[in-house]
């Protein structure tokens, strides 16, 4: 075990998924206060308008962070909170907001990582076309402006967008996402292609016009497949570890790196369509082939606006896919067993996700690397004497946790992991069904309760990871 010297260790949240305070001191209408109230779309009818209050409770949050020793802590804006409209009249209530949660975190030692777009989108560009429309590039350039100019004297780590894998695709093409669309194929592709220029240009400004020397990346969903092999399937630590033979055949590993890096399907869960663009300044060959038509127009100059340099790429990784290679060498994905673990949500656990994401995403991009989100979700509740007993969640966060550390002893440049996430929260269509969070949220009193996960993770961090025991 073990991490770099200088580790990050954090924790995320975003925005509407913690603030509530959703009308609050002249905050604009985001899609997902919209959406959320269009029956049937969210779990029994839940909402974010209150959430976590953390819109009203950031200064105490900021001080159960400091109890867990938290480095960093990564968060986002609310783009209608700033710019009700989203785009000309800026909020100043609602800038000071995040003022004054930049200077809570920065006195109590606590580093900010800022994304400036978690899925929080003002429901007026949404009527305007939303990123559909050329001008949300504009729109977004505008809006990274706001936030720079008031921040980036205190903020120096900077994401330009949250998972566009999701926000594109539940969202505009399968429907259950705000604004609940139900596009095209190539007009989803358009919607990507100008998320793609919004992240390029935002890139620009926050390099041209930081006030300190910024780091700048985002936060991708890593869409990982992992090779098969007798470590990945047996939980049980007395099973076979890499060490004793439970490694993978090199012909599944190449199945599964071809895999991770490749577009198979019309569908956003991939990770090249996003990020060869903006790395390495063109859209994938196979995901072009398979496209066909569909294409977007890639005008002159695209490209280069969407081919900034980044300081750093952020995965969030909570599962895979297994694969092998088939008779040809093609990936084949194979099923779990019965009862492999599971969270509430029902994702499996595949811990392995976290050292061949890591690895096939930095051999392929050769850029620094966070796993900006990573966590387990439960259905966790406070004992009788007071305590949040989230053992499950401590024993996954300690198996990716083992994996990641692998990465980096075998030369992948992992410079931090911010779990997922500090708090109980909205979990989008499904409401407050499952728990992420380290922090327990009573949902009515809205009182805190630190989980033993919270406790633990404090531990790891005050060791650097080099013990995760437990208790
Ligand atoms: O809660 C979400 C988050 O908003 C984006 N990444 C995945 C998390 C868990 O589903």
């Amino acid at each position: 075990m073990g991490f770099p010297s200088n580790f990050v260790w954090g924790a995320a949240t975003s925005s509407y998924q913690i603030e509530g305070g959703w009308n609050a001191d002249g905050k604009g209408p985001s899609v997902w206060d919209t959406l959320c109230r269009r029956e049937g779309m969210i779990y029994q009818g839940h909402t974010g308008d209150v959430a976590a209050d953390h819109y009203g409770r950031a200064a105490h949050d900021v001080g159960l962070m400091k109890q867990i020793g938290l480095k960093a802590y990564r968060f986002s804006i609310s783009w209608p909170r700033v710019m009700p409209e989203g785009v000309g009249r800026v909020n100043e209530a609602g800038l000071a907001f995040y003022e004054r949660l930049v200077d809570e975190l920065l006195a109590a030692g606590i580093t900010p990582y800022v994304t400036l777009f978690h899925w929080d989108y003002p429901q007026a560009l949404h009527e305007r076309g939303s990123w559909l429309n050329r001008e949300s590039v504009g729109w977004f350039e505008e809006y990274t402006r706001v936030v720079v100019s008031r921040l980036s004297d205190r903020v120096r780590h900077w994401m330009t967008i949250n998972e566009p894998q999701i926000f594109l695709g539940p969202s505009e093409g399968e429907g259950f996402h705000p604004p609940g669309n139900r596009l095209s194929h190539g007009e989803r592709l358009l919607a990507a292609h100008h998320t793609l220029m919004a992240h390029g240009r935002s890139v620009q400004v926050i390099r041209a016009e930081a006030k300190a020397r910024p780091s700048v990346g985002w936060a991708l969903v890593g869409r990982i497949k992992v090779p098969a092999s007798p470590s990945v399937w047996n939980f049980d630590p007395s099973g076979p570890t890499l060490e004793h033979g439970g490694g993978p055949r090199a012909e599944d590993i190449e199945a599964a790196r071809r895999l991770t890096l490749s577009v198979k399907a019309k569908d956003f869960w991939t990770n090249t369509w996003f990020a060869d663009p903006a790395l390495l300044g063109r859209y994938p060959e196979d995901g072009v082939r398979l496209y066909g038509a569909d294409m977007p127009r890639v005008r002159p100059g695209d490209m280069e606006t969407i081919h900034q340099p980044l300081d750093f790429y952020g995965i969030n990784v909570y599962d895979a896919e297994v694969v092998e290679a088939g008779p040809g060498g093609e990936g084949r994905v194979v099923g779990f067993p019965p009862g492999h673990p599971q969270n509430a949500l029902r994702w499996f656990l595949v811990p392995q996700a976290l050292y061949w994401g890591a690895k096939f995403l930095y051999e392929r991009y050769r850029t620094p690397l966070y796993v900006t989100e990573n966590g387990f979700s439960g259905l966790d509740w406070v004992d009788a004497d007071g305590k949040v007993r989230d053992y499950a969640r401590i024993d996954y966060t300690r198996r990716y946790l083992a994996e990641l550390s692998r990465a980096w002893r075998d030369g992948v440049d992992v410079r931090g992991y911010f779990h997922w996430s500090l708090l109980d929260n909205f979990e989008w269509q499904q409401g407050y069904k499952e728990r992420f969070g380290l922090i327990h949220v009573d949902f009515t009193t809205l009182k805190r309760t630190l989980k033993e996960s919270a406790k633990w993770y404090a531990g790891v961090i005050s060791a650097n990871g080099a013990d995760m025991s437990v208790g």
